[in-house]
Formats: structure tokens, sequence, C-alpha cells
């Protein structure tokens, strides 16, 4: 079967929920991945960071086939002998006293929701169900039901409602609008620490550490979705790291797994999520041990190739490459570490052609929000790939 061939089947027999670009993928290597006709393309999306260690790491692969031969759930009514290890390392890496794991990342924020709304109504003592929690304008959590009802894209919520109500809208970036906008029945403040969807969009320097502050005053909590933004992609282990700033709760996925598995999870501290007793929350796949092994591996990785420091350092050498090219459509570029947004004006036409053309030449990535090409290969990306990748970027955005 060709390209056209897949492309036909899937538009016939799938919901019209996506338009990808037409290129279909059947394997990948690292930062490479190869299409049915036997072309290759640098992964510059890197599943919306999700396989951050790059496509079909052998360590995890090994991982995953190991464990899958031995045991691949339980569910949580009875034990497994991975998941406590699990915990254990990515506590430990975290810096977190107690994890949650659930399997997509909008589960975790759903989980992250339900947890804040307990503390507010066991510890901090709002009247039960008035809990309010903050949100940002122009936020992506995730598609439940739950999660739209704070979405302010119309797309993602027009046709989805009745909503759930208890959430504030503010504007991104401005740590006194979070001020104005407490009240006695907040529970929490949850964020992107880079907003990823709204087009890569970098807070203010001191941003994050304000609201923490302004959290701390108010007895409320701060809850940093770092589904995106976590586990190296910004050139620190968590985004909010760069200020030094501890969420109350940490919402992860993606890279969790490397791509291999939806691994979600929260970590906290015991006040927080040693709030819930069993049977208040729950999933059949979280936890499972095929899950528990995967993201083990997948943090390994993390570690042992210094994927963080490897983010930060190419990082900065694309997006000052990148700022060097004098295109005429660039309106800014912006990111850190390797989630790079590169804004065009309004007058390139929007980012899809671009997009397009960048297929042509071998390099794959995603437009966001029309305007901004998003640029997020693999951590485990080198310096020769990037100089290989810069001609055709320079090339296509000169058109
Ligand atoms: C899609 C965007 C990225 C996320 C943050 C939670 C979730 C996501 C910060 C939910 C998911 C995805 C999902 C994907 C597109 C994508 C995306 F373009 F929509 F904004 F990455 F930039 N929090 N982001 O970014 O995690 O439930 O999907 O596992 O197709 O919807 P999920």
């Amino acid at each position: 079967m060709k390209t056209q061939d897949y492309i036909a089947l899937e538009e016939r027999y799938g919901a019209h929920n996506y338009h990808p670009l037409d290129v279909v993928l059947t394997r990948g290597e690292g930062v490479w991945v190869y299409d049915v006709e036997g072309n290759r393309y640098l992964d510059c999306l890197s599943a919306y960071s999700a396989v951050s260690q790059g496509h079909v790491h052998p360590k995890i692969l090994a991982a995953m086939q190991e464990q899958a031969q031995k045991l691949t759930i339980t569910s949580r009514a009875f034990r497994n002998d991975q998941l406590p290890l699990f915990y254990k390392e990515l506590c430990e890496l975290t810096g977190y006293e107690m994890a949650l794991p659930m399997n997509s990342g909008a589960e975790a924020v759903e989980t992250a929701l339900k947890v804040a709304r307990k503390w507010a109504y066991t510890v901090k003592g709002v009247p039960r169900h008035k809990a309010e929690i903050i949100v940002a304008a122009n936020n992506f959590h995730g598609r439940t039901i739950t999660i739209v009802s704070f979405s302010t894209e119309p797309l993602y919520r027009e046709d989805f409602g009745p909503f759930t109500p208890g959430f504030v809208i503010v504007p991104y970036g401005e740590a006194e609008a979070i001020r104005k906008a407490i009240t006695p029945h907040t529970a929490a403040v949850m964020l992107e620490p880079i907003q990823g969807e709204a087009g890569v969009i970098v807070p203010p320097e001191g941003y994050l550490r304000s609201v923490r502050q302004i959290c701390d005053e108010h007895s409320v909590l701060f809850i940093a979705d770092e589904i995106q933004t976590g586990l190296g992609r910004t050139g620190k282990l968590l985004a909010c790291d760069h200020e030094e700033v501890r969420p109350d709760i940490v919402i992860l996925g993606k890279a969790l797994s490397g791509g291999f598995y939806p691994v979600s999870a929260i970590v906290a501290d015991t006040s927080v999520l040693g709030l819930l007793r069993p049977g208040e929350h729950g999933s059949t796949f979280g936890g499972n041990p095929l899950a528990a092994a995967i993201g083990r591996a997948a943090l390994r990785v993390l570690v042992e190739e210094n994927l963080p420091e490897n983010a930060a350092r190419l990082g900065a050498y694309f997006q000052e490459q990148l700022r060097a090219i004098p295109s005429p459509y660039v309106k800014e570029v912006r990111g850190k570490g390797l989630l790079i947004g590169v804004e065009l004006k309004p007058e390139a036409g929007g980012a899809r052609r671009f997009c397009e053309a960048l297929q042509e030449r071998g390099i794959l990535a995603k437009e966001t929000h029309e305007h901004v090409i998003r640029f997020a290969p693999p951590l485990v990306i080198d310096k020769a790939t990037i100089d290989w990748a810069l001609p055709r970027i320079r090339e296509v955005l000169l058109r």
C-alpha cells in the first residue's frame, strides 16, 4: 500500500478529529522517522514531547520487552513488583514524597484537580463543593469535559457543554491577576510553566516565583502542568526549576514513558497526596507493571544520557541559529531548551505551508495556532543533526 491508500482508508473509517500532514510513518529510530515510501525525516515534534528520549530507545524497548514477557497488568486490586520501584525512583528524581500514576495526561490533570479539591475541603476548610481553581487563558490541559470546561479555545468546548463549574480564568503571565482572583474558596492555581499549545508562550521572568509566593500567602496550592515542559524538555528536569519554584503538585506525562505507552502521574507531598483514601480515585491500567517498568526505564535514560543538559545546550544553539535567519516572515523565535516556537508575521500566510515545505525537505514540524511553527526534536539530538536541519529551515523561511 502507498501513502494515498493509507490516507484514503483513514479518511473513510477514522473520525475526522485531526488534520495531520500527509505523511504516513512506519518506523522510527532516535530523532529520525521513515514513511511508507522509504523517505526519512527529522522529527521536530517528538509526538508533542512524548518521545524526548528518541524513537524506540533501545533501553526502554528492552525493559518493555522483558516486562511484557513476565506480567503486563494486575489491576490495582493486587500489588505488583514494578510499581513500588517506579514510585520510589520517580519521587527521588523529582524530590516529592508521593506519586499517583495514571495513563493519559488528561487523567493526571483530573487527578490533580480532584486532589486539590479534596485538600481544600479537608485541610483548608472550604465549604464542600465550593472550591475554585484558577487557571490561565489559552491553557491546554487536555480534552475531558472538565478540562475543556476551562478552555478558552471555542473549538475545544463550543459543542461540548454543559461544563464543570469551579474554574476561574485569568490572563497568563500576570501574577497580580491571580492575586486578585483569589477568594477564600480558592483551592489551587494550575498553570503550564510555558504554554505549549498557545504557541510556546514563555511567561515573563519571575512569573512562576510570584505565583508561588502568592499561593503561599493565601494558602492556595500551586499545580504545575509539566506534561509537555517537564522531564528535560526545557533544559531542566522541570521547567519550574528555571525559577527554583517547587509546586505543590507536578503533573507529568508524555516523556514519562519515552513514547512507548501512555504513562502519566502526579507527584506531591504526603500533606496533599496523602489525603486520598482507598476507592476515591483510580484506573484499571494506571500503575500496571508494564507501564511502571517502561516509566522506570524512561526516567533512567533521561538521567543517564543527561537529556536536560543536552536540551539546554542544543536548545540555546538551535534558537540562536534560528534567530540569525534573516527571514522577512519571522516575527519572533522563542522558547526554552528544545521547546521552540517560531512565530510568523500575519502576512506569512500561516505556518502550515511552511511545515509542508519543511516536510518536502525531510523535516517534520507542526504548526500551532496558525502562525507558530514548533520545533521540539527529541532531546537526544546532536549538533550535527541540527546543523543538517538549519540550511533546510533557512531555505524555507527565506522563500
Ligand atoms: C492532542 C497541543 C501539545 C499538554 C499539557 C495536558 C495534556 C497536554 C500541557 C493532555 C497534551 C497535546 C495533546 C495533543 C496535542 C498536544 C498539544 F498542541 F494540543 F497543545 F502538546 F502542545 N497538559 N498535549 O500539552 O495530555 O491527555 O493528551 O496525554 O492531539 O490533543 P494527553
